[in-house]
């Protein structure tokens, strides 16, 4: 179960996030902030205290704070993004976060990585090695979670922008599965609820203490999810699609 998130509010910046979705014209400031406190309460709906870092104009893409950092119940790992112009933004949540946690650790250079890339399931972490996290930052973030008692092992991305893109996991065994992934033996001993194409957006979702957050917009996704039995809160996020950023980005949660 999670009893805490961390959120940091949009800046004006945002506008200038990066992305491969221009087609989907640039996002609206102040629906992204409404879209936003609505991401807030749901998270708050789930019995979540949610801790929201003001905004940070420097760094366009900060509000995707899942990137910058892994939350393991026994230490906080601070990431080094693949993107450079997302670097800055790891200094940012840790001079917030740090005091929080007694066990600390950082990647270092070489190593890039981004915590999008990362799926828990229980005690073993998934990474995915993509243009964004590169073999050096899997190998170190292994190490460091072997030191607590965790497992990691990697999987190749092809398409997606990160591992989280294409796959959630919404815990007993229950993998939301999308495009790349769906024939990897790497996921055959999980049971899949396969998104169609049309509907990956919604492959994104996020797991909160036996909720399941998706994206509004997604009724084959929304239809598979509810006949789990877990209870679905469509959150709007159609401004952060606009920069590639899905569910999971906009939160830590632990
Ligand atoms: C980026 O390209 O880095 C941001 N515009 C979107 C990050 C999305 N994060 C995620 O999927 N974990």
């Amino acid at each position: 179960m999670f009893s805490k998130a961390i959120v940091r509010t949009p800046g004006k910046s945002l506008i200038d996030g990066l992305t491969d979705s221009k087609h989907l014209g640039s996002p609206d400031y102040q629906k992204a902030i409404t879209q936003h406190k609505a991401y807030i309460k749901a998270l708050q709906s789930c019995g979540l205290e949610v801790h929201v870092l003001e905004s940070c104009e420097d760094y366009p893409d900060s509000t995707f704070v899942e990137d910058v950092a892994l939350i393991t119940p026994k230490c906080a790992i601070f990431t080094r993004p693949g993107a450079e112009s997302r670097r800055g933004e790891v200094e940012q949540i840790e001079t917030v976060l740090r005091d929080q946690f007694d066990n600390v650790e950082r990647v270092e250079a070489p190593g890039t990585i981004e915590a999008g890339d990362i799926m828990m399931v229980d005690n073993h972490y998934y990474i995915g090695l993509s243009d964004r996290t590169n073999i050096q930052g899997a190998e170190q973030i292994i190490g460091i979670l072997n030191k607590y008692g965790y497992t990691g092992s990697t999987v190749n991305l092809k398409e997606v922008l990160h591992l989280k893109t294409g796959l959630s996991y919404l815990e007993n065994n229950l993998l939301v599965i999308c495009g790349e992934f769906k024939n990897d033996p790497i996921f055959s001993r999980f049971d899949h609820i396969d998104i169609p194409e049309e509907e990956s957006y919604a492959a994104n979702c996020i797991w909160v203490n036996d909720n399941v957050l998706i994206p509004t917009g997604y009724p084959l996704a929304k239809g598979k999810i509810i006949s789990t039995g877990y209870n679905v809160i469509e959150v709007d996020v159609s401004e952060y699609k606009k920069l590639d950023g899905g569910l999971s980005c906009l939160s830590l949660r632990y």
